[in-house]
């Protein structure tokens, strides 16, 4: 059978997509704004976290003093001759440093540098950290940015601040499209070398050198504890066993620190946080955020006692351990730890030109790469629906607003002259007013909203499911995507819109609403239509619908990449995590 009616008429909208660059022209970006100094919020109070450098050197030197004290009481003595550091039953472990060992230390910390990097170029894009899921200016308990300005739309865009680009990848401001693919894929690397590491750790002896095996580990950890800071330093036997300290450290850092950030990492995505029930109801997303900082906080407390004592232990001989896998004094190990961190440096160096000049291919290969975490969301059903008790007292706003005579018009008539266009390839291509969407099937739903930038908000939202207008539309066989075209343009000029799955269209809580909060929809927040699609991330929320055109590609469209911020910012197409 063929189709004999004519071929789809493209939506006028279209014309108004712009093209977009491959690169980073920094003219046409956000212009930087500083942060401020890291501040935490301690009752009422935002106190500097600076003072946390004079505050640790008095502890510090505090400690010692008191070590060294320690160690003139006899009972201390006795205690530190019954726990020397290492208990009397650890195994020895026969094999040394063994290559995979050395090699797989070197790709974590390798891995590890821009992972973080990346990390903190993400947490710059909103640079606030709170426990309640609702992100209300004032409640948060960590910042790098001041308090939100009032009497003035302060978008979540506004907030996002300029890292050095040394630091950040790639340290401009709201990159967070790029700096997530940095941050992705490199943590399926460090997953894989992850993995392998625990294979192989558990397949040798070497897990004996990580996990304890008896509780004496404590009295023995407290006891190196008091030696390290009385600067008498403890016996080394590294090369054949850890003392407790080190023991307790290492695995807290391999079996505790790292899958607490892999499972707070994933718990930070719609898709899977609105498919886990109640778990992700109670991690919500800002707690999973905060607790994946206090993970980094971890790791950077490890990296920098860990290095320390690396150096101050005997440099030569641990790093001939680590590196060349010899256990002596010569220079291999210190040789090859220069090459290693000639080799970091470089790569550290390049990252950030490398991630401006090159956006296109980042998010390519960035897209390639994460697939298997986007993977692990495509079989989400996500029905999580909370209470009219969740709702948020703030919502934050984010987007470019309208500007345009047209879109004024239409607010000043209440929507009266408003149609949304419904074409494409559709069997009934249909012009729909505001009040004809009213008097459609009605669905409220009250969801998380999950917003790119990292900040969240719950909404109770009403308006007409998306599978009743594909009812009365009919896509043809040949559609497989929607695309959604705004009243407004986006921040670097040209219509901003963003394209769909059919699939995700027939999904129970896709609707197009035009309620928020039981009251019409305001036009901050999108009116008179804008979406919800709760397994995705919030950019992919048109607001200020002005028509959907279903489609069976979208590379023609704009930049091809599937959406304005795809296209212009080099977010993903579907990376709902
Ligand atoms: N037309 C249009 N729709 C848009 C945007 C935009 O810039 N233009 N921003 C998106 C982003 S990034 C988010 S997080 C949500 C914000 O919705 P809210 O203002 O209701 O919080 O709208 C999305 N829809
Ligand atoms: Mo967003």
């Amino acid at each position: 059978m063929t189709h004999n009616h004519p071929g789809p008429k493209h939506d006028p909208v279209r014309s108004q997509l712009s093209h977009a660059d491959d690169r980073v022209r920094l003219n046409h970006w956000l212009p930087p704004q500083e942060g401020v100094v890291p501040q935490m919020r301690i009752g009422e109070r935002w106190v500097n976290v600076l003072w946390a450098l004079p505050l640790a050197f008095v502890l510090l030197v505090m400690g010692v003093a008191i070590a060294q004290g320690l160690r003139q009481v006899p009972a201390v003595q006795v205690f530190l001759v019954r726990y020397p550091g290492i208990p009397l039953s650890a195994v020895a472990v026969n094999t040394g440093f063994p290559a995979w060992l050395r090699l797989q230390h070197f790709l974590n910390l390798f891995f590890m540098a821009f992972i973080i990097r990346a990390g903190l170029q993400i947490l710059a894009d909103h640079p606030r950290l709170y426990w309640k899921r609702d992100c209300t200016p004032g409640t948060e308990w960590f910042r790098f940015q001041k308090a939100v300005p009032a009497g003035r739309v302060w978008t979540a865009k506004d907030d996002s601040v300029t890292l050095p680009a040394w630091l950040g990848i790639p340290g401009i401001r709201h990159s967070i499209g790029l700096a997530r693919w940095w941050h992705f894929s490199i943590t399926l690397l460090w997953m894989i070398n992850g993995i392998i590491f625990y294979i192989l750790l558990f397949t040798t002896d070497q897990w004996l050198r990580l996990v304890p095996t008896t509780w004496e580990v404590i009295p023995n950890a407290a006891s190196t504890a008091v030696q390290y800071l009385s600067l008498t330093f403890p016996a080394d036997q590294s090369w054949l066993r850890y003392n407790s300290l080190q023991q307790i450290t290492y695995f807290i850092t391999v079996f505790v620190a790292a899958p607490t950030s892999i499972l707070t990492g994933f718990m930070q995505s719609p898709a899977i946080s609105n498919r886990l029930g109640w778990i992700g109801r109670a991690f919500n997303r800002q707690r999973a955020r905060s607790i994946h900082f206090i993970a980094l906080c971890w790791f950077l407390f490890y990296i920098l006692a860990h290095v320390t004592l690396v150096f101050i232990t005997g440099a030569r001989v641990n790093l001939n351990m680590m590196f060349a896998g010899v256990n002596g004094g010569n220079w291999s190990g210190v040789l090859m730890f220069v090459m290693a961190m000639v080799l970091v440096a470089v790569t550290w160096w390049l990252a950030s030109p490398f991630t401006l000049r090159h956006a296109r291919r980042v998010q390519q290969i960035g897209a390639f790469l994460a697939r298997p975490f986007n993977n692990v969301t495509q079989w989400w059903d996500p029905t999580s629906q909370l209470t009219e008790h969740d709702i948020s007292p703030y919502f934050w706003p984010n987007g470019t607003m309208p500007a345009s005579d047209e879109f004024d018009r239409l607010v000043e008539d209440g929507f009266a002259h408003y149609r949304l266009r419904i074409d494409g390839l559709v069997e009934k291509p249909a012009e729909l007013s505001y009040a004809e969407l009213k008097a459609m099937p009605k669905q409220e739903q009250i969801t998380t909203h999950f917003c790119i930038q990292g900040w969240s908000g719950v909404a109770r939202w009403g308006g007409v499911p998306m599978r009743h207008l594909l009812d009365v539309v009919k896509p043809t066989v040949d559609a497989r995507y929607a695309v959604f075209y705004s009243l407004a343009d986006g921040a670097d000029g040209g219509r901003y819109y963003d394209v769909h799955s059919i699939a995700n269209m027939r999904h129970e809580l896709t609707i197009l609403a035009y309620e928020m909060n039981g009251a019409p929809l305001s036009v901050l927040h999108g009116a008179p239509l804008r979406l919800r699609c709760e397994n995705e991330l919030g950019f992919k929320m048109v607001k200020w619908i002005a028509a959907i055109e279903f489609v069976h590609d979208f590379s023609d469209l704009g930049a091809g990449q599937g959406g304005y911020n795809e296209d212009h910012e080099f977010y993903g197409y579907r990376v709902p995590i």
